[in-house]
């Protein structure tokens, strides 16, 4: 099947891997994974896009699975410099192979690039096996309004403040001028299924989602939409979205981001919701939400657990 994936940066590369996996043991590896663009930032004169790096690096084998950011074995030779100058954030650590990526990306926008063909660029040094593209070529950084009525960054937020200053709103400046990126339409209009991630549903998705002019492209394409919970057993695996959903009116429960994403039938996103298994008393609810409920073990322990989810997502489309 000719697949799309929605994704962000841990969830979305784990399951991306799971993606590939899957569909290279069925002999048709055809997939584009689109990424969220609204956790990039610019930073020291350089471009950094965290979630397109995280699946970039985690595709090519050479990423930090322990840190789930960077480069694996990375040093922080020029970082220790950038402090000494007084650049950057002292609490965002910029590592020295991370940084060629970005010098290799800010050099080639600076040639006038578009960020999609920097992106087809990077891609060329890996056998990626999965097509890669940016939701948008607009630059549309997250910014989180939190309690005091403060702007900062995502980055700032989520970092520095490890998402303990109340969010009261997640903005992103330029949206509404923004489209997405050369070939994202075409693919959701030529998939068969598209994948929504278990990625973040405010920070990760919901900039997807937000690019105007794609969620028309989802809803119109004939492929099933099927969606992975991020949220296993009324807790998120890893990270802090429980701080996101609370802050959009979502509950931390599987139900209610399924709820939160909709009913294709009623003018929302989803076909079908794969559950985990700890979640399957949930699956009647879901079902009465207008979606096909599937349950399956939803921990990305390995790559083979990855696919296997895939597995159960291209089953529950296929039904
Ligand atoms: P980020 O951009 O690095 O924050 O990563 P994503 O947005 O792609 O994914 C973060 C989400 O992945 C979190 O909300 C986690 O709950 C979810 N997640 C991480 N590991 C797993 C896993 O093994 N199984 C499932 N179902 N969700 C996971
Ligand atoms: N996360 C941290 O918690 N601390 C860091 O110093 C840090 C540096 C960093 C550099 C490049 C990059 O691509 C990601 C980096 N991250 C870091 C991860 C990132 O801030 C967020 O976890 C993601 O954007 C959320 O998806
Ligand atoms: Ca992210």
């Amino acid at each position: 099947p000719r697949v799309v994936v929605l994704a962000g940066g841990v969830g979305g590369s784990k399951f991306t891997l799971g993606v590939r996996e899957s569909l290279a043991r069925r002999g048709a590896p055809e997939a584009t994974v689109v990424v969220n663009t609204g956790d990039d930032l610019w930073l020291s004169g350089v471009r950094l896009q965290p979630d397109v790096d995280s699946i970039l690096y985690a595709l090519a084998g050479v990423n930090d699975t322990e840190r789930g950011w960077g480069r694996a074995g990375d040093t922080e030779r020029v970082n220790h410099e950038l402090q000494q100058w007084g650049t950057g954030w002292p609490w965002f650590t910029l590592g020295d192979l991370d940084l060629g990526t970005h010098l290799a990306r800010t050099g080639w926008l600076r040639d006038g690039l578009t960020p999609t063909a920097v992106l087809e660029r990077l891609a060329q040094r890996w056998p990626l096996g999965v097509r890669m593209l940016p939701m948008t070529d607009t630059e549309v950084d997250t910014h989180v309004r939190v309690a005091g009525g403060d702007v900062l960054h995502f980055q700032e937020w989520w970092t520095r403040h490890r998402a303990q200053l109340t969010p009261e709103a997640f903005l992103n400046p330029g949206m509404d001028a923004a489209r997405p990126a050369p070939g994202v339409v075409e693919a959701i209009a030529a998939a068969d299924v598209v994948l929504v991630a278990p990625s973040n549903p405010v920070v990760s998705i919901g900039p997807i989602l937000a690019v105007p002019g794609l969620g028309d492209a989802l809803a119109a394409t004939s492929a099933r939409i099927v969606g992975v919970s991020p949220i296993i057993g009324g807790a998120v695996v890893r990270g802090m979205a429980d701080v996101c959903l609370t802050a959009i009116g979502v509950a931390t429960s599987a139900e209610a981001v399924a709820g939160h994403y909709g009913s294709r039938r009623e003018g929302g996103l989803l076909d079908a919701w794969l559950l985990a298994e700890e979640d399957a008393a949930l699956a009647p609810v879901v079902d009465a939400l207008g979606m096909r409920a599937r349950v399956a073990p939803l921990w990305m322990r390995d790559v083979a657990a990855s696919a296997a989810i895939v597995d159960a997502a291209l089953d529950a489309a296929a039904a």
